[in-house]
């Protein structure tokens, strides 16, 4: 069982497709509280910093350039078992992939820009947060 904080981004594609509010919907009726959440955009360097464990793939570049692109939600998120919780909530990486249901699987656009983020562990969630919302006691 994992901790009870999650961290999470709804993506540009999201934002630009208008599934803001129904993401949220499904986040919130599955159970999560939003402790904190934002709507702003990532600078180039935001991006390379936040996705920095990804630096050597190579869709880096193509990676960074998409997160950047336009606006995002970034939240952090509160139920027992969040991470891997939420993780089951949004699916797989590749929305092709992702279980009926799932918020990758109804409003995913493709396996690069997919919708959401879920950070994949306790550790990770915390780091996440700390990024996004300063004030490092929020976790
Ligand atoms: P997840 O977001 O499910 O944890 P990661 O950590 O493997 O998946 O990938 C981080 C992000 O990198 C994904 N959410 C997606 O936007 C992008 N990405 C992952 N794999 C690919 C790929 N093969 N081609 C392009 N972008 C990708």
């Amino acid at each position: 069982m994992s901790g009870n904080r999650t961290f999470t981004m709804i993506k540009p594609d999201a934002v630009e497709n208008g599934y803001v509010g129904v993401i949220l919907e499904k986040i919130t009726a599955a159970g999560f509280k939003i402790v904190a959440m934002k709507y702003t955009q990532l600078s180039k360097r935001d991006a390379r910093e936040f996705y920095a464990i990804h630096k050597e793939r190579p869709f880096f570049g193509e990676l960074v350039d998409f997160m950047t692109r336009g606006p995002i939600i970034a939240a952090i998120l509160e139920k027992d078992n969040a991470v891997d919780d939420f993780r089951a909530l949004i699916g797989a990486t590749n929305p092709q992939e992702a279980a009926e249901g799932t918020i990758r699987k109804l409003y995913a656009t493709d396996i690069a820009e997919n919708a959401v983020h879920g950070a994949d562990s306790d550790e990770n969630a915390a780091i996440e947060g700390a990024f996004h919302f300063s004030g490092r006691e929020i976790f």
